[in-house]
């Protein structure tokens, strides 16, 4: 495949609500968009879930649009690229920047696919045509423990069957005693994006009670060892968002007994091929592994499923439809909540989700084409 150009889109969209977690709170989401031409009219493209500030992780909307202007781009236009191993082989140099990296790989992949007719996940190896989703909740305003119950029930209604709550020191225990208690056998998760540290131990002991799917990123991101010593002091398994970079940090923490669940996001890790790599890794190990998400635009979440359709995805993930984070997706079909709290796999060729131009360019910031 001639890679021709490479489109890069700044977006900002507005969030139908705010999103606060431990480390900060957003009303919109600058996130970065590949499209990637090719001969022949083929395009693909793909989404680079960044931020305005680096409090998830180091790469911003500004680092990314750099790394794919200066550095990415320049690596493939005008060249031959026949797969996968030889687009990463031209990128490999690049030292992090992972988020960056894989929206050039999914738009590289969205592409190939479309070509040969098939869809991401058929050619990702998936083998569902539907996943159950679950949906991540804020800290809500006034970290208001009534109105976190009403928005559990509110998403109950609508048919997801798993629930995370975000949780930080102070914003813990009342919330999720209290969610509990309206549903008791509801499968609910805990996420403190690395919040707390391991003298807060007491709190995840006494949170046993309540019978979570797990604590999910408890401590801070460069903490392995002190989360393998937070997971001996308590029952409920211990799951790594931040902490997991690559797939030999997710092979460190499983040996250091770090995690029992395992988040994977691909932009987290640098992409589909480090995301199958992981999969494959949980898979052989038995560890229950699910895709976890960055509030993306239908492009990203499309990649998600697609992914998450794959054998060895043992929880639902955090990828919820469409419009419990737009008023107005950038895609079409947007992403429905399906009965029994399913998403379904698109199976159109490639991520099988058709970008509205006109939507996009409401939103689009700056555009750079390469
Ligand atoms: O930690 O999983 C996280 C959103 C932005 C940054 C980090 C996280 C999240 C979420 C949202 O939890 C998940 C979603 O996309 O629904
Ligand atoms: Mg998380």
């Amino acid at each position: 495949m001639k890679v021709e150009a490479v489109e890069v889109f700044e977006l900002r969209m507005p969030l139908r609500a705010g999103f606060r977690t431990s480390f900060g709170s957003v009303e919109h989401r600058e996130m970065v968009l590949v499209r990637l031409r090719a001969a022949g009219g083929l395009e693909g493209w793909g989404e680079a879930p960044v931020a305005a500030r680096p409090h998830y992780n180091e790469e911003t909307t500004v680092t990314a649009r750099h790394v794919l202007r200066d550095f990415l781009a320049p690596a493939v236009v005008g060249r031959e690229v026949d797969d996968v191993p030889a687009l990463l082989g031209a990128l490999r140099w690049v030292r992090g920047h992972r988020m960056a990296r894989a929206a050039l790989e999914t738009a590289f992949r969205d592409a190939l696919a479309r070509a040969a007719g098939t869809s991401l996940a058929a050619a990702l190896g998936a083998t569902r045509e539907r996943i159950a989703v679950g949906v991540s909740l804020g800290i809500p305003p006034g970290a208001d423990v009534g109105a976190l119950v009403a928005e559990v029930e509110r998403r109950v209604a609508e048919g997801y069957g798993r629930v995370k709550v975000k949780i930080e020191p102070g914003f813990d225990r009342r919330p999720l005693e209290a969610v509990r208690e309206r549903f008791p056998d509801l499968p609910l998760a805990a996420d403190a994006n690395a919040a707390y540290r391991l003298a807060d131990f007491p709190v995840f002991q006494d949170l046993d009670r309540l019978g979570l799917l797990f604590y999910e990123q408890p401590l801070h991101q460069d903490d392995l060892a002190d989360h393998a010593q937070l997971g001996r002091a308590v029952r409920t398994p211990i799951c790594l968002d931040e902490s997991l970079k690559t797939p030999q940090d997710v092979e460190t923490a499983l040996a250091l007994e770090s995690c029992r669940v395992v988040n994977l996001k691909p932009g987290r890790v640098g992409g589909l091929t480090a995301s199958l790599a992981i999969r494959d890794l949980c898979r052989a190990q038995g560890v229950d592994l699910w895709c976890g998400g960055m509030l993306e635009t239908g492009v990203g979440r499309a990649a998600n499923v697609a992914l998450a359709a794959l054998e060895g995805f043992t929880i639902p993930g955090d990828l919820s439809a469409s419009d419990r984070y737009w008023e107005e997706d950038i895609v079409e079909p947007p992403f429905r909540l399906l009965p029994g709290g399913e998403l379904a796999v698109p199976q159109g060729p490639g991520i099988g989700v058709t970008v509205v131009e006109e939507r996009l360019r409401k939103v689009t910031e700056a555009k750079e084409v390469f």
